[in-house]
């Protein structure tokens, strides 16, 4: 079988382990959201297996949830399309990963850098679960035979060893079963930047508020935010090499960028000399107009959490008829009898 004989398949999902950021907006869900259409099915999911990797609240992670399912209706993901819906409601994920486990090699796992970001000197006392967790992100695009993952640019590694485990599988089992998914990394902000820090990501979990956007942010929240992003004094370059050793200016041009619909080389045309006084009101400005209609639509969905909690159990229901008999098989092909 070759890859062509795979129906073209996006499979994609985003972590409640706090609420969306505009890194993740950016990065990945406006992104998701125009891959729907005639030439993919596509899978989106709440990936809340993945939050608890590290330490989350119950009641918090709930909230979370709902409101990053809310966040993806909001920002266009169309439920009738997309089959959208939270991992833990579809067993197959895990009981995929634990195969996935026995494919993939520890020596894989050492080399994942975000492990290495996360567990920092701590790596004896961070969970089992944060170590395996690239197994079970593998277990959640195969599942569905997924065959395109559209991710920023800090989980390409994580679609890597999807590709490993797979052709792994297919060469220990002499079959041509799981595809090898293609990561799907494009635009101009496939890593959105700290505003504080340039040189880091910018996360749903970073220590300051202020480091970041976050979708539920109101107006003034958001304009705020971005006027106080730190810069450097000098005004903007008239080329993007120019903005070579900025990276905060980088980032705040690559996030015009994204939200605009334009490239990064456009931007810096059309601000080249321009200093931060006239730029950041711009970005604050743009950024409102994108943002505010989402927030707004996240704040209508998230007060009746049972029509979320009703549209994620159709979603895991046409999921399951997916993955359901993609495990199967592979049951059959390990090996592993099942007679009821
Ligand atoms: N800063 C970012 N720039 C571009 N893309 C980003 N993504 C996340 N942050 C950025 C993309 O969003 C998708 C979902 O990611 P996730 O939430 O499942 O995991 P993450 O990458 O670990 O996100 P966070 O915000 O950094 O979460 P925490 O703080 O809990 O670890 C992915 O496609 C990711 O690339």
């Amino acid at each position: 079988m070759t890859e062509a004989a795979f129906t073209p398949r996006v499979f994609s999902g985003i972590k409640p382990s706090g609420g969306l950021t505009l890194g993740n907006y950016l990065g990945a869900i406006k992104r998701w959201v125009g891959m729907q259409g005639p030439e993919f099915e596509t899978i989106y999911c709440v990936v809340d297996l993945h939050a608890i990797t590290v330490w989350q609240d119950p009641a918090t992670l709930a909230d979370a949830t709902r409101e990053v399912a809310a966040g993806l209706l909001a920002s266009g993901i169309d439920p009738d399309d997309s089959i959208l819906f939270n991992q833990s409601q579809v067993p197959a994920h895990v009981e995929l990963a634990w195969i996935f486990n026995c494919v993939a090699r520890v020596g894989w796992m050492n080399r994942m850098t975000q492990f290495k970001d996360k567990a920092g000197k701590n790596t004896e006392k961070v969970s089992l679960g944060l170590y395996a967790y690239p197994a079970l992100m593998a277990a959640d695009i195969l599942a569905y035979h997924g065959t395109h993952v559209p991710v920023g640019e800090d989980q390409k590694q994580h679609v890597e060893l999807t590709r490993d485990i797979a052709a792994k599988f297919n060469h220990d089992y002499k079959v041509d079963f799981f595809p090898l998914t293609n990561p799907v990394i494009e635009g101009p902000a496939t890593r959105v930047m700290n505003l504080r820090d340039g040189t880091k990501k910018m996360s749903k979990s970073g220590e300051s508020d202020m480091e970041r956007i976050n979708m539920t942010d109101d107006a003034d929240t958001i304009s705020k935010k971005l006027k106080k992003a730190r810069t450097d004094p000098e005004p903007l370059p008239d080329t993007l090499k120019g903005l070579k050793d900025r990276p905060e200016a980088r980032n705040l041009v690559d996030i015009y960028a994204g939200l605009a619909d334009m490239t990064s080389e456009a931007v810096i045309a059309e601000y080249a000399g321009a200093g931060w006084g006239r730029f950041k009101p711009a970005l604050a400005d743009l950024a409102v107009a994108k943002l505010s209609p989402i927030s707004d639509e996240m704040s209508r969905l998230m007060a009746d959490p049972a029509e979320i909690d009703r549209l994620l159990a159709k979603g895991a229901e046409r999921a399951e008829a997916v993955a359901g008999p993609i495990l199967q098989k592979t049951y059959d092909i390990v090996g592993l009898v099942r007679s009821r």
